[in-house]
């Protein structure tokens, strides 16, 4: 679903996919909100792979930004040190959750020289100016200016003011106008650059990051929805004026997450009301329970994270697994082919990723696996909710007789088994 347009729309424009999602600002943990809008975007690269694109991912860390330095600062910690430990935190929580690495994880610091060149083409564009030494950019000079959120000026003022902007500041042309670059503070970090020593805004380092490793033009700008505005409508607004004339510049699509609440509040960094992927892990849950209990929820709308979520997420693996294990041991009389599934979950992912869909025809697929299991599967083998009790004694009925034919269906099964537990693996990156 494209942000910009409110409508379906292809996502990728032609063979090379290329998609830039915003990344963590490395200061906390990774939580449940951050694992579900990344995994939103993994399935989209797990789609565009199996459809055949080659796909180039790059995703951004702000390594650099005030609530980072709050926080280190709160804690008498070197930012560095604390942003080096929750990057190296959140590509674990990542690993263990099978999410497909982006092909470039850009820092900001790093990737300064390109933000300053960057920066450099807004000036020469007239589209910078100083106040006390801080450099804004002037959002009069972009006519397509709210393109990308459709909002009107009042709401934009509020969510500006809401998320990292300072509408209130006096001296501003535009209540609007975004920071691109922070005078040196005392007791902060900085960086020379020709506008003086500084560190630079929040939306120019990630334009500045999608531009540079996917080129002006590329497929999908993605993030949560807390990131419409004016994260993505500024970054978008900013690489218009730097690298467009005529032609269409930076994301052709915007794709936005839902958030994720707990108990009815956006779980976020500054309200703490988190759970943490490494602590659920540490608990000893099933990395594959947490991701199939994010994945039961549709992307794009709001949803609470709870303990029965998760409870239903460690049942139905149970079953997935149970199933398969049961189908490749040729030990029910009744395994649907394979590739019914395959085509069906590759049909609700396209279906602008819906991921509830794709597991209820693995769950189909598994409740007529383990409802043909002859009582004389040992009855560990099914988990405990698994079969019907009216459903077991009936089917042996069916047995095969002649051992050529037995031979024939433990193959098909055998395969069928695998092809659904290969269609889980790859396209919903569940490992059963
Ligand atoms: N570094 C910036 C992006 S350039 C940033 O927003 N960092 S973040 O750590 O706050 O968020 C990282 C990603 O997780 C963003 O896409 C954000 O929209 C998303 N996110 C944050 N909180 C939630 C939540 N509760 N539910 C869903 N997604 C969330
Ligand atoms: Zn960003």
């Amino acid at each position: 679903m494209d942000t910009a347009t409110g409508e379906l729309a292809a996502a990728a424009a032609g063979q090379v996919a290329t998609i830039y999602a915003c990344g963590i600002t490395p200061y906390d943990a990774t939580h449940i909100g951050h694992a579900a809008t990344f995994i939103a975007w993994d399935l989209l690269v797990r789609a565009w792979r199996d459809a055949g694109h080659e796909v180039r991912y790059v995703q951004n860390v702000t390594d650099v930004d005030d609530p980072l330095l709050e926080r280190a600062s709160r804690d008498g910690e070197d930012w560095r040190v604390l942003a080096d430990r929750e990057i190296a935190r959140y590509r674990s929580d990542m690993e263990a959750l099978r999410l497909v690495p982006p092909v470039h994880l850009v820092g900001a610091v790093e990737a300064l020289p390109d933000i300053e060149q960057f920066t450099t083409l807004l000036g020469d564009r007239g589209a910078l100016y100083d106040l006390d030494g801080d450099v804004y950019f002037s959002r009069a000079c972009d006519d397509a200016f709210g393109s990308v959120s459709g909002l009107g000026r009042a709401a934009m003022e509020v969510l500006s003011a809401e998320r990292g902007g300072d509408p209130g500041r006096p001296g501003k042309k535009d209540p609007l106008d975004a920071l691109v670059w922070l005078a040196a503070r005392p007791g902060e970090p900085s960086w020379d650059a020709p506008f003086g020593p500084g560190r630079p805004g929040w939306h120019v380092e990630c334009a500045a990051i999608a531009t540079r490793y996917l080129g002006p033009l590329f497929d999908v700008q993605a993030g949560g929805t807390d990131l419409v505005f004016p994260h993505h409508e500024m970054s978008a607004s900013h690489a218009r004026v730097a690298l467009g004339d005529t032609t269409p510049v930076f994301a052709r699509r915007y794709a936005h997450a839902g958030m994720v609440r707990l108990d009815g509040e956006k779980m976020s960094k500054s309200l703490g009301n988190l759970v943490f992927v490494s602590a659920l892990l540490a608990e000893g849950t099933d990395p594959m329970a947490v991701r199939l209990a994010i994945l039961a929820h549709r992307y794009r709308h709001d949803w609470d994270w709870t303990q029965p979520g998760l409870e239903a997420a460690v049942q139905r693996l149970a079953r997935w697994r149970a199933a398969v294990s049961i189908a490749s041991a040729g030990s029910s009389d009744s395994v649907p082919p394979g590739e019914s599934v395959l085509a069906a979950v590759r049909e609700h992912l396209a279906d602008d990723l819906d991921a509830p869909g794709a597991i209820a025809v693995v769950d189909r697929w598994s409740d007529t696996v383990l409802a043909a299991v002859p009582a004389t599967v040992p009855a560990t083998a099914v988990p405990a909710t698994a079969v019907p009790a009216t459903a077991v004694p009936a089917t042996a009925g069916g047995a095969t007789t002649a051992t050529g034919t037995t031979a024939t269906a433990e193959t098909s099964t055998t395969s069928a088994a695998r092809l659904v537990r290969d269609t889980v693996d790859a396209l919903l990156g569940i490992a059963l």
